[in-house]
């Protein structure tokens, strides 16, 4: 009981109140994508909504006593009460709508003349339109979900491959939240005991245990280092990973890159210089969404738009997450990559097919393959996994966190947990220690939204589409 007397006094004016941020309108807004299509979905939210609706039905009171979440035939009506458009809708009652608030759906004919209509007579009505991310937002101002939850809805909208998708469905799910909120309740119990602490210094009762106390932050800073961590994870779940084909002229980078996509994209020519703009494509490996770019090849003799083309392909180099840097074993004076791509480069080496013997030394170095045959492609993709996904990376089931937001938010947490160890090192005061600790919760409470400002809340929100 002591406990939660002395949180909520700790609490004092870091929690967020969500209700500053709430808005009384009424939204309205297109749900699918612009454009004609079999259907077109307009949606309303807020306290007027049903009203709204009902307003520009011609069966009002039908649209008013709707049972939510059953289908109703509707005709919408323009203002002079002519036939605006046959449609289906759909009500909901609060707080049971994805927003939480009186919500109302119309699903009719995908024209975006009947749409633009439609969202016309809700405004006249009192509606307004919505911003991006409103309905979303909304969702989190009235508690349906925090802002990781959010999070995980944009990536679910954005999601390309098995493994976006999966991550962005555990984080909508909350797996991120559950691991923040275990730590954060930890560290918001350790906090009330030291608080506790201070309020019995002066009766000389000592409440905690320092070493106890050590333990305890050690394990919570060693749960923040591994959450931190799984950024890699979170990272390559979410957004995939770029790789980059390089190497000097005629090495067979475009075979390769066509081999790799099963598409004939880049030119392949004997001549070298073929390759000048960087050719991408997306592909699908186990899950992974790959960025693979063919770039041009990289010579020091060359002239012209040569050079804007070796530019582009070491800029191409510089921001993948991995280089697969190929050299033709076949020719004597084979390039090696420069040392400072190194650490993300796969020596592949091609044109295997041409090989005699005797050129063992250098295929113990590298990758080998032959482009041109389709042999040993296989390695490199397991090579590019192994390098993506090394032994011992993290679950994504476990949580994993996705954004630099979620990054800087930990760091401070875990440097605000460092600092509170050196404070107990050295024999200094609890209230020290509470500043800290008082300091980590807030940074992991920014994370799932329990603190925040407007700013992060208009930040994340404004990527989202309109409608959602
Ligand atoms: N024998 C053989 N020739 C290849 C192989 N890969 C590419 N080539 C040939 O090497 C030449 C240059 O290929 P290309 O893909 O345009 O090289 P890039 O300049 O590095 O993009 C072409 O004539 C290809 O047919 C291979 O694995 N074996
Ligand atoms: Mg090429």
């Amino acid at each position: 009981m002591k406990t939660k007397h002395v949180r909520s006094a700790f609490f004092n004016g870091s929690e967020v109140n969500r209700d500053y941020y709430k808005s009384r309108d009424t939204i309205v807004a297109q749900a699918t994508p612009k454009g004609v299509g079999a259907i077109s979905i307009v949606r309303l939210s807020g306290r007027n909504a049903v009203n709204i609706a009902a307003g520009i039905c011609k069966n009002k009171r039908a649209v008013d006593a709707a049972e939510p979440k059953r289908l109703l035939f509707v005709e919408l009506q323009k203002s002079d009460g002519t036939l605006l458009d046959n449609a289906l809708c759909v009500i909901y009652r609060s707080p049971k709508s994805y927003t939480g608030e009186d919500s109302v759906e119309f699903f009719l004919h995908g024209s975006p003349h009947i749409v633009s209509l439609t969202i016309e007579r809700c405004c006249q009505n009192g509606a307004r339109t919505a911003e991006p991310g409103e309905f979303t937002k909304r969702a989190f101002l009235n508690g349906r979900i925090d802002l990781t939850q959010a999070e995980g809805i944009a990536d679910l909208i954005a999601s390309t491959g098995e493994l976006s998708h999966r991550a962005a469905i555990l984080q909508r799910e909350g797996a991120l939240s559950k691991r923040i909120e275990k730590i954060r309740n930890r560290l918001t119990e350790m906090c009330g005991l030291i608080e506790l602490e201070i309020d019995f210094i002066e009766q000389n009762l000592p409440v905690i245990d320092r070493e106890e106390v050590q333990a305890s932050l050690n394990t919570i800073k060693d749960d923040l280092t591994m959450l931190e961590h799984s950024i890699i994870r979170g990272r390559l779940a979410r957004e995939g990973a770029t790789v980059v084909i390089a190497g000097a002229p005629n090495v067979g980078k475009s075979t390769l890159f066509n081999m790799l996509t099963g598409e004939e994209r880049a030119i392949v020519h004997e001549t070298p210089g073929t390759t000048r703009d960087a050719v991408e494509a997306i592909i699908d490996w186990d899950g992974l969404t790959i960025r693979l770019i063919d770039t041009a090849g990289q010579s020091a003799d060359f002239s012209g738009p040569d050079v804007t083309a070796v530019e582009k392909a070491r800029h191409a180099v510089k921001s993948s997450d991995i280089v697969l840097w190929v050299i033709d074993l076949h020719e004597a004076h084979s390039q090696l990559p420069s040392e400072d791509i190194e650490g993300k480069s796969l020596i592949i080496g091609n044109k295997a097919d041409l090989l005699g013997g005797g050129e063992e030394q250098l295929k113990n170095d590298c990758i080998t393959v032959s482009a041109l045959k389709g042999i040993g492609l296989e390695k490199i993709k397991s090579a590019v996994l192994e390098r993506l996904l090394p032994e011992g990376t993290e679950n994504i089931t476990d949580g994993v966190i996705t954004r630099d937001r979620h990054l800087d938010c930990v760091r401070i947490g875990r440097e605000a947990i460092d600092r509170s160890l050196g404070v107990i090192d050295r024999g200094e005061g609890e209230e020290l220690i509470a500043a800290d600790l008082r300091e980590a919760v807030d940074a992991l409470g920014k994370i799932i939204g329990e603190v925040t400002n407007e700013d992060v809340i208009r930040r994340i929100f404004s990527d989202f589409c309109i409608g959602k």
